[in-house]
């Protein structure tokens, strides 16, 4: 097992040095506190990001074994390598935040030894017994959602399904049984989690308070260049620009559901039910568009039938994703990103399919684990994977503590802004639909599919870490963890289980990103701001028609213009970053409010006899 080199305190030999003493009885001034240097403080943090990258290498590698052939020998490597981080983190950053009060540092200096504070998601107490049994639940869990699989009848009989195959379900049977079988089949996965969790939160915490923050949260609000509060006000601020738009939408689609489902299944004022949406999350909505489709005599926009039809590869989608970044001027993948991705479930091993960016080596050993089907979903999931890749790429010769985004946001919203290029004339050029119509209607339809995605998930992405914030701060006690899920679903989705759901249940767990402990509010972040690189990128294309019709496929300048920007990683505050690439320093809904205004205006003429809201 890679041990980690441990930090020689330089406060133990640099305190007090005292003054020599006197002899003859005269006063001797008292013993002057002698701290650390800026020079030590640099030095520290050279040492710091040559420790932390072999640490990370080891703890990325040993993960990546474990997320493509889950074993019990493979998790306990992997929970291992994770506890050494943590073990080093915790003598590390109280270090870091002893020379944040050194005078003089240089920038770069003061910048690593804050994100230094700040490294990791999972802040873990110095108590070896706890840290390791920390590192082993957190583990665990990863572990047990990737294996997870709803199982029916006995024997031979016997059929189980994993969360691909119940997704499946969803998206493709408009049968309001079999939905809810499907997604009451997935939920019975995360139970067992629930006792695990508890522990998580409450050993995370004691970590957390031991580097100085109030609780996790805390910690995790703490990574956007200013204050916590001011975050969590910055995040209400885009959600206010944003939930007129969703409320439209959510009136559209629940009047659509209930004509099709009626009144027992979809009432016409409440919330829509959660299992009915074609995505197990309700996250995104994109299946239900045959039935939400404004103009169904335009030409048909279904790029998933072609894919299918034409049975791509997923080395094919991955590839065409590849060749928009390569068209913009940006560098090919390296081969090594062909011969050590996983692009497939791979038969007769457990994996955690859901799909992920990678940086092995933090040396542009570059990699994709994904369980590639030949969905539109899946192309646009590959531009956002390689989005990550990209940026990994551009940052790969900076200091580790550099080898991030902006912020995290950034991070998930660069592929994303480059698929808002794959309009309706791109995906022509590319074999994916036949016919392309520049009508008003056809704008339409094609909006209302971006919107399934893009519009329905801003809720979704705004409440999860609502809902971890709270449990983090005991405002949302163990006993009450499925009741603070659906109050902040229906707050903020109008979205509803089909039945009562107690703690018997553990809803959260049944997402990803519980169990992997991933932050979520970059998502919704990334929401926003992908919109405005994409606005960014389409004028230094030199495009001047309305933003939802803008492809910048082929533009250098727009390629420059990213890179510019990915090359800064974390090198410095994100206003800067969203600088380089648009000119303002604002994180702000504008582009994508400018965006869909087409659609919003079908969607309020719709909607004009209804009792929107829920
Ligand atoms: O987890 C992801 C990516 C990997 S960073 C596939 N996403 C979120 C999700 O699936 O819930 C992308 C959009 C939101
Ligand atoms: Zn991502």
């Amino acid at each position: 097992m890679h041990k980690p080199t441990l930090l020689i305190s330089l406060f133990a030999m640099l305190t007090s040095v005292s003054g020599l003493a006197g002899c003859s009885g005269e006063e001797v001034a008292p013993p002057k506190e002698v701290g650390p240097t800026a020079e030590e403080a640099t030095a520290f943090v050279k040492k710091a990001n040559d420790d932390l990258k072999a640490l990370w290498v080891a703890e990325a590698q040993a993960s990546w074994e474990y997320e493509t052939d889950i074993t019990d020998a493979h998790e306990k490597v992997s929970s291992e390598k994770r506890e050494a981080t943590m073990a080093y983190l915790t003598t590390a950053i109280p270090e870091a935040s002893k020379f944040l009060a050194v005078e003089g540092l240089d920038a770069d200096t003061k910048r690593q030894l804050q994100l230094l504070r700040l490294a990791g998601t999972l802040p873990s107490p110095s108590d070896p017994e706890a840290r390791k049994q920390l590192a082993e639940i957190a583990t665990r869990m990863n572990g047990m959602y990737g294996k997870g699989e709803y199982c029916t009848g006995e024997g031979d009989k016997k059929i189980c399904r994993d969360l691909g195959q119940l997704e499946e379900v969803l998206a493709t049977d408009r049968d309001a049984a079999a939905q809810l079988e499907a997604w009451n089949g997935w939920h019975t996965v995360s139970p067992p989690m629930r006792e695990d969790y508890a522990k998580f939160v409450e050993l995370g915490n004691q970590g957390a308070k031991e580097i100085g923050f109030a609780d996790m949260g805390e910690l995790w609000r703490s990574g956007y260049d200013m204050p916590p509060a001011e975050f969590e006000a910055d995040v209400d601020r885009l959600w206010k620009q944003v939930e007129p738009l969703y409320k439209d939408l959510h009136c559209y689609t629940r009047k659509r559901l209930n004509e099709k489902y009626g009144d027992a299944v979809v009432s016409k004022t409440g919330p829509i039910p959660a299992h009915l949406t074609g995505n197990m999350w309700a996250q995104t909505w994109e299946p239900l568009y045959p039935m939400l489709e404004p103009y169904p005599n335009e030409p048909d926009l279904d790029p998933g039938k072609e894919l299918h039809e034409q049975n791509w590869e997923p080395k094919k989608m991955a590839q065409t994703a590849e060749g928009f970044f390569v068209g913009m001027g940006l560098d090919p993948l390296p081969q090594t990103f062909w011969e050590r991705s996983m692009f497939v479930q791979p038969e007769g091993k457990e994996v955690v399919c859901h799909a992920s960016a990678w940086d092995v080596t933090f040396n542009n050993d570059l990699r994709i684990k994904m369980c590639i089907k030949p969905t539109y979903d899946d192309l646009v999931t590959l531009h956002h994977e390689l989005g990550h890749n990209y940026y990994y790429h551009a940052y790969y010769e900076l200091p580790v503590l550099y080898q991030n985004g902006a912020n995290d946001g950034f991070h998930e919203a660069i592929g994303d802004s480059i698929a808002l290029s794959m309009t309706p004339s791109y995906l022509k050029q590319i074999g994916l639909v036949d016919e392309v119509s520049q009508s008003n209607e056809s704008v339409v339809n094609y909006q209302m599919q971006v919107a399934l995605s893009k519009i329905a998930f801003l809720p979704f992405g705004r409440m999860i870490d609502q809902w971890r914030w709270d449990v983090f701060s005991g405002k949302i006690p163990p006993e009450k963890y499925n009741q603070g899920w659906w109050d902040l679903r229906l707050k903020f989705q109008g979205i509803a289980p089909e039945s009562p759901r107690d703690e018997s249940y553990f809803d959260p767990g049944a997402k990803y990103h519980i169990p992997g402990n991933t932050p979520y509010m970059r998502y919704f972040l990334a929401d926003i701001l992908q919109f405005q690189f994409y606005k960014a990128m389409c004028d230094s294309s030199g495009y001047t028609g309305p933003l939802n019709q803008c492809s910048f496929f082929g533009s250098k300048e727009a390629g420059t213009k990213l890179n510019t920007m990915l090359k800064m990683g974390s090198s410095k505050p994100w206003p800067d970053a969203l600088e380089a690439i648009s000119g303002t320093r604002q994180a702000d809904a504008s582009a994508i409010l400018e965006y869909f205004a087409p659609l919003q205006a079908y969607l309020k003429e719709q909607n004009a006899s209804e009792q929107c809201g829920w």
